[in-house]
C-alpha cells in the first residue's frame, strides 16, 4: 500500500500538522470578560511601582483558527501580541512586539518568543512600572517568554529543554538561552500527555537541575 498516495496524503499531511502544533500556554483564569481580562493577570510587585503580568491561552491545535489571539498595550502605546501562526507545517505561539515610536523595525513588530517544540508548553510574563495605577504597565521594562519541551524529549538526548526568550525594550536589548536540565530522578519522559502538555506528571514536575546553559542569540533591534 502507498501511503502517499491520495487520500493516505492527506491524511499524512493533517497527522504532521496535528503532531507538529506547539500546543500549549499554561492557562491560569476562567474569567468570562473580555479577552484581557481572561487571558491577562497582573499583580502588584510588593515594595516597588511595578506590575508583573502573565499571559495565558488555551490549549490550541492544527484545529483552532489561525491568527491573533491576544493583544496587550502598555499607557506607552508599546504593544505585545500573541498569534497562533502555520510556519514551515508547523503550527506555533509567537509572540510580536510592536512600538509605534520607536524604529522602523520595531513600528513594523519583532518576533520575541515563540513555541519550539511540538509538544511545547509556554508561560509569558511582562512588567513595568505603573504609577498613574490604571493595572496596566505604563511602559514594559522586561518582557519575558518561557518555552518548555514538556511531552516527549523532542531533540532525544536525555535532558529536559528550555528556550528562555528576554526583551528588554529600555535597553533594546533581546536575549535567546537554551537551559537544559536533567530530568528528576522517577521521571522518563513523556513528562505530560500529548492533549494537555502543560500538565506534568507528579514525579516530572520542578524543581529541576541544570545541566548546561548557553546562549544562543543577544542582539538590538
Ligand atoms: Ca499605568
Ligand atoms: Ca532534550
Amino acid at each position: 500500500m502507498n501511503l502517499f498516495k491520495p487520500p493516505f496524503l492527506f491524511l499524512y499531511i493533517l497527522l504532521c500538522l496535528f503532531l507538529t502544533s506547539c500546543a500549549s500556554i499554561e492557562k491560569k483564569t476562567e474569567n468570562d470578560f473580555e479577552r484581557y481580562k481572561k487571558y491577562v493577570e497582573c499583580v502588584p510587585v510588593s515594595e516597588s511601582e511595578y506590575v508583573k503580568c502573565s499571559i495565558s491561552y488555551d490549549q490550541s491545535s492544527f484545529s483552532t483558527k489561525k491568527g491573533k489571539k491576544l493583544t496587550i498595550t502598555a499607557d506607552s502605546g508599546e504593544r505585545l501580541e500573541l498569534w497562533w501562526k502555520l510556519n514551515w507545517l508547523r503550527l506555533q505561539f509567537i509572540l510580536i512586539y510592536y512600538n509605534p515610536s520607536g524604529s522602523e523595525k520595531l513600528r513594523s513588530g519583532i518576533t520575541i518568543g515563540k513555541c519550539s517544540f511540538s509538544e511545547g508548553c509556554n508561560y509569558g510574563n511582562f512588567l513595568g512600572p505603573d504609577l498613574d495605577k490604571n493595572g496596566i504597565p505604563d511602559y514594559f521594562t522586561e518582557i519575558i517568554w518561557d518555552n518548555w519541551d514538556f511531552g516527549a524529549d523532542d531533540d532525544g538526548d536525555g535532558y529536559l529543554d528550555r528556550y528562555e526568550y528576554v526583551f528588554r525594550p529600555r535597553e533594546n536589548l533581546y536575549e535567546v538561552t537554551n537551559y537544559k536540565y536533567f530530568y528528576p530522578e522517577k521521571c522518563t519522559p513523556p513528562v505530560s500527555p500529548w492533549n494537555d502538555v502543560c500538565n506534568i506528571r507528579s514525579e516530572c514536575k520542578a524543581p529541576y537541575m541544570l545541566k548546561e546553559k548557553r546562549i544562543l542569540e543577544s542582539k538590538s533591534f
